[in-house]
């Protein structure tokens, strides 16, 4: 037992004990002992072995500290420890989020009734178990209804725009406190996820009340979960759930990468880290004797550094290939950003079921700083949308030609379409007409109920055909609202990289269709991916970031995204021929 694992047995302990409701004074008593063996420069082996200085005589540690040092030091555990975590059935963890039920009925509930599961908690509610149970009646038992409903909602997912917009919120608010002077928000949100379980909040301070007193008037706030020394967590609108951190300036690095997860990207982590002589955990590194190394955590970049690897960007951060890549010492990958995405090549305009006019459109991605675009409205199967037929499609490519001649090579507008693949198979369009784009967008919006192999043959199909260079949002799926629809995604793949064809990243944050798992397996097979918008109006431009972090986050390179070649190798590519 070094130091580090002795400090993290009493902040479990802490953990614990503040859940059951215990008296603050003793949580509070085994945080700060916590701390402070963290901070001694000696370990706590050494100095209980050296008689001429005792543990008691450190500032934070009693005679009850002391005590359970010299256990964990001699027996490596704690038995209190193992008796607390026994006694603490997760499902009491999730009934802590039910409003209004405290951690004394919480646990009398759950020793009581045996529950296992919120829904069995439920279950007794309704039986009218629990209006009889003593200091219970009918009404708390009502009340109890009412939050586990709060509660079950609560295991909501935020989108990852929802999510920005809370975040932004919230940072708005936070930076009016000017006890916190470093700020950052960790978990799924900082690594890129699609969507966020629940918000994750870092703070260096000094003053711990102060910060959790700005964020206890945050006006989003609904109720409090649970307050602290150090940390909090309140709810939100939504039911949403954010969890604030106060940490030491020397910790923030070690705090930061530990709340970053992910949980798999952690543990590969740790284990090397022992593998090396080392332990990590959010307060620092330190070696596996309890001293530290020289340098331990203030930053992510120390603490990489110190493990032999490279700084590795939180979206690659899933316990994957990251460390592999990360300890070849050469620099993580030449990911995929922003900077380098060159064209939008899908979005629609007044033609069919945007808002803003080509013009409109060119204005908005040429101060995006884009070199070229493709005009893809909806074909004429889409009616709700107006969707164009082979006549308006051609008269709005001659217009697309005159605007080209405008202007004379700053920019260049793609002629395209977004082509319905049709519920029996062939396209919306006519071959001869295609053949006339300069970009041909696949698409299935309708018979999404179709079986497996009813869709798979039509988009199969329409990879086929030489005019269509993409399909776009292949798996047709919005995030937590429509599953994807049955399609053999190894079929699809496949088909692309036979053909030379492109997949869709489409950004729009309510598709991130393809998800991660697709596009790793679509770029290992060659096929380049393109990251579109679908933007409906020029504001949906915007939404390009989340398409590259999701890319990011598939390890995407720049190399394997279609949207960062220039224009002239981008044409070749179309013609393959
Ligand atoms: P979410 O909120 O479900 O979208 O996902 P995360 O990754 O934000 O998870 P969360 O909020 O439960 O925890 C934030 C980070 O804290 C997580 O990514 C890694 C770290 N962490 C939390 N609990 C554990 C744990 O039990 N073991 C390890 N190794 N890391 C943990
Ligand atoms: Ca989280
Ligand atoms: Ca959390
Ligand atoms: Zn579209």
């Amino acid at each position: 037992m070094n130091n580090a694992d002795i400090a993290q047995v009493f902040e479990e302990l802490a953990d614990l004990l503040e859940l059951r409701g215990e008296n603050a004074f003793r949580v509070r008593a085994y945080r700060t002992g916590a701390k402070a063996i963290l901070e001694l420069n000696r370990s706590v082996k050494e100095i209980l072995a050296d008689a001429t200085t005792p543990l008691q005589s450190i500032a934070g540690i009693g005679d009850t500290l002391a005590q359970k040092c010299q256990t964990l030091i001699e027996t490596g555990k704690l038995p209190q420890l193992e008796e607390l975590r026994a006694q603490t059935p997760p499902v009491l963890i999730q009934m802590t989020r039910i409003p209004g039920l405290g951690a004394k009925k919480a646990m009398a509930l759950q020793k009581e009734l045996n529950l296992q599961s919120l829904e069995e908690l439920r279950q007794a509610c309704e039986q009218h178990k629990v209006r009889d149970m003593k200091g219970f009646g009918a009404k708390s038992e009502q009340q109890i209804l009412d939050g586990l409903a709060i509660a079950e909602q609560a295991s909501m997912r935020l989108r990852i725009d929802q999510a920005e917009r809370l975040v932004f919120r919230l940072r708005g608010h936070l930076e009016l406190c000017t006890a916190i002077k470093q700020l950052e928000f960790a978990g799924s949100y900082r690594r890129g996820k699609e969507t966020v379980g629940d918000v994750d909040i870092l703070v260096v301070s000094d003053s711990p009340t102060v910060v959790m007193d700005q964020l206890e008037s945050f006006p989003g706030r609904l109720s409090t979960i649970a307050r602290g020394d150090t940390k909090m967590s309140i709810r939100v609108e939504a039911q949403f759930q954010v969890d604030l951190r106060v940490v030491a300036a020397e910790s923030f690095g070690a705090a930061l990468q530990y709340f970053t997860g992910s949980k798999e990207h952690n543990v590969a982590i740790r284990s090397r880290a022992r593998k090396m002589g080392m332990s990590v955990n959010e307060y620092g590194i330190t070696n596996l004797d309890g001293s530290q190394p020289p340098m331990y955590g203030t930053t992510e970049q120390e603490l990489y550094s110190k493990l032999g690897l490279s700084w590795i960007p939180p979206e690659l951060r899933e316990g994957r290939h990251e460390i592999e890549w990360a300890e070849s010492g050469a620099s993580i990958p030449d990911l995929i950003t922003v900077e380098a995405i060159l064209c939008d090549l899908h979005m629609h305009t007044t033609e069919s079921d945007g808002s803003n006019t080509i013009g409109e459109m060119i204005a908005a991605a040429r101060k995006r700083g884009l070199k070229y675009i493709a005009i893809t409205d909806h074909s004429k199967r889409v009616s709700m949308a107006r969707g164009l037929n082979e006549e308006r499609l051609l008269k709005q490519w001659e217009e697309i030609d005159q605007i080209n001649a405008t202007l004379e090579g700053a920019f260049r507008v793609l002629k395209s379409v977004e082509c319905d693949i049709l519920e029996a198979g062939p396209l919306d369009i006519v071959d001869e007409v295609l053949a006339q784009a300069d970009w041909v967008i696949a698409s299935v919006h309708y018979g999404q109920k179709q079986s497996r192999d009813e869709i798979t043959k039509r988009i199969v199909d329409a990879l086929q055909n030489p005019n269509v260079d993409i399909v776009a949002h292949p798996t047709g799926r919005l995030l937590g609202t429509r599953p994807p629809y049955e399609v053999d995604m190894e079929a699809v793949i496949a088909t692309a990289a036979q053909y030379s064809k492109a997949l869709e990243l489409n950004s729009s944050p309510y598709r991130l269709d393809l998800c991660e798992q697709h596009l790793i397996q679509a770029s290992a097979a060659g096929v380049p991916i393109a990251i579109n918008t679908d933007a409906h109006s020029i504001d949906g431009l915007e939404v390009i970031h989340y398409g590259v972090l999701q890319a990011r986050r598939a390890g995407l390179l720049k190399s394997q995204v279609l949207n960062t070649w220039p224009l002239e190798q981008f044409l070749r590519w179309c013609d393959r021929g």
